[in-house]
């Protein structure tokens, strides 16, 4: 495999740990919303990326991982690393064992097409030593074009009937809104209608942060006293209450395939079809209405209100550093189109408050699987990605523990990232809920103070430790402006804790 991308020219980006590898694919195909691909060892190879292509069924990502296998004729004698992939990657992945070497093109663009085709998500294939060593007569294959169908026009006159009648409509567009490249037409839909639209996930900077239809920190409020709730390319999940909102709202799934509406959920209307076909026929047959401007206003009026809230905090000048502090000063030096990615607890949650997207495929974070340890991928798949933009990479200090040795990669490959670690020196989102809970707290303390800083400077980087808050902006704009691997090692107050429950009400 190597030897056929050397011969190609196709660039190998190579990493320390498989689960890296796994991640740079799914992270390389949520912000490109093309195939990502990752080639891994067989054996451990294989069960180190088993997290990634969880991560990447979890978000919809389409991803191909491409094992190695013990060799076929000696299967059963015990040669090293032999065991049969399929039965455990198989709940999480189209996977398969590429047996007949005529057919591995074949079986590839076939694994890449499921992987691509709605509802999206990983693809495995392995490939037995001795196959891959012999030769067989092989016709081109072509990649076959599945198609696309209108959606059923009696299911979109449906949801657009509920639209016209709403008085309270709240629009949600989640990760399948951009991945069906829909971003255009839900700006269409959403100005046609006066709809507030809310962004979840991948979702995020579908509607630029600052459009006068995006709304994000009224999101409770608005679910809670919604007459419609229209979810949009995300499933029905615990982030969003399960489907649950106000007791009068009438609630619409969409979403990229019929296998992806929610069956949980008692439904007013439901269409399964590509985002960027239902978003557009909707924002055609839809009334155009003005008639929504108390409902907005009133919405705006929270996040006004929300927003000064923040201030404070923002512009904290307090010791340990307040890690909304990180955010008072790193906001204002982010480019438009800067991609941030969250890999951490409290502090990344903090984040997803704080930074504002304004174009689709620039927030990358682990989604609903939620597994740390996947920014070193993610960030490389970015500067890949996008050579010419901010990419800045937001750590938890135990967060960077599950892959902080690729930092080594980033060094060798020349991929400027700016790493930003809120190192409070605990498992910040484990301890301050169990201290919650119970009044004490156990198995939750790190190292404190750790020179993170050093290690990024030992792999040939450059680091910072910025105790004093009046430091923080400087050593961030140093950072961003290094064009090299640059981690900023912030000690931050172990005793704040993000306001969990406040969220969850
Ligand atoms: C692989 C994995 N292990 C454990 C967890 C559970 N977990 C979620 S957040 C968190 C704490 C993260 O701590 P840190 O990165 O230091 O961020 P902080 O909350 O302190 O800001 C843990 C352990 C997880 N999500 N993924
Ligand atoms: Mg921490």
């Amino acid at each position: 495999m190597f030897d056929a991308c050397h011969q190609d020219g196709i660039r190998i980006v190579d990493v320390r740990h498989e689960q890296t590898a796994g991640y740079a694919a799914e992270g390389w195909a949520r912000l490109t919303r093309t195939l990502g691909v990752a080639a891994v060892t067989a054996g451990p190879g294989v069960t180190n990326s088993v997290s990634p292509i969880a991560q990447a069924s979890f978000n919809g990502a389409p991803v191909l991982v491409l094992g190695g296998r013990a060799p076929m004729f000696r299967w059963g004698q015990g040669s090293l690393q032999e065991i049969d992939h399929v039965p455990f990657v198989a709940p999480l992945a189209e996977s398969a064992t590429v047996t007949d070497p005529s057919r591995i093109g074949a079986e590839v663009l076939a694994a890449a097409r499921a992987a691509l085709t709605p509802p999206r998500g990983p693809a495995f294939l392995d490939f037995p030593l001795d196959v891959l060593f012999s030769t067989a007569e092989v016709a081109a294959v072509e990649p076959e074009d599945p198609g696309r169908h209108d959606p059923d026009a009696a299911a979109i006159e449906g949801v657009a009937h509920l639209i016209d009648e709403s008085a309270r409509p709240v629009f949600i567009a989640g990760s399948n809104v951009w991945m069906d490249r829909a971003e255009g037409r839900l700006r269409d839909l959403a100005e046609a209608a006066q709809l507030p639209v809310f962004m979840n996930g991948g979702g995020r900077g579908c509607l630029p942060a600052d459009h006068e239809l995006a709304f994000a920190r009224s999101r409770s409020q608005a679910l809670r006293d919604a007459d419609l709730v229209i979810v949009a390319g995300a499933p029905l999940d615990f982030r969003l209450g399960f489907g649950n909102f106000g007791p009068d709202a009438n609630v619409v799934h969409l979403d990229s395939s019929p296998e992806l509406i929610a069956s949980h959920v008692d439904l007013a209307a439901a269409v399964g079809g590509p985002l960027d076909m239902v978003l557009g026929a909707l924002a055609e047959v839809v009334s155009h209405t003005d008639d929504r401007k108390e409902w907005l206003d009133h919405l705006r009026a929270t996040e006004a209100a929300k927003s000064d809230t923040a201030q404070a905090e923002l512009r904290s000048v307090s010791r340990p550093i307040h890690p909304l502090r990180v955010y008072g000063e790193l906001v204002p030096l982010l480019d438009r189109d800067a991609v941030v990615i969250g890999d951490g607890g409290d502090f990344v949650s903090y984040a997803g408050r704080e930074v504002p997207s304004y174009e689709g495929g620039r927030w990358l974070d682990p989604g609903p699987f939620g597994c740390l340890g996947c920014g070193p991928g993610y960030a490389m798949a970015a500067r890949l990605a996008h050579p010419n933009s901010q990419v800045v990479l937001l750590y938890g200090d135990g967060a960077i523990g599950f892959a902080g040795m690729e930092l080594e990669a980033l060094v060798r490959h020349k991929l400027p990232v700016t790493c930003i670690v809120g190192n409070n020196g605990i498992w910040g989102l484990e301890k301050h809920p169990m201290h919650a809970l119970y009044g004490y707290d156990v198995a939750a303390e790190l190292q404190p103070g750790i020179r993170y800083d050093l290690m990024m400077e030992a792999f040939g980087g450059t680091g910072e430790l910025v105790e004093d808050p009046d430091d923080l902006g400087p050593a961030l704009k140093r950072a961003l402006d290094a064009g090299e691997p640059y981690l900023v090692n912030v000690i931050t107050d172990p005793a704040v804790a993000y306001p969990r429950s406040a969220v969850l009400a």
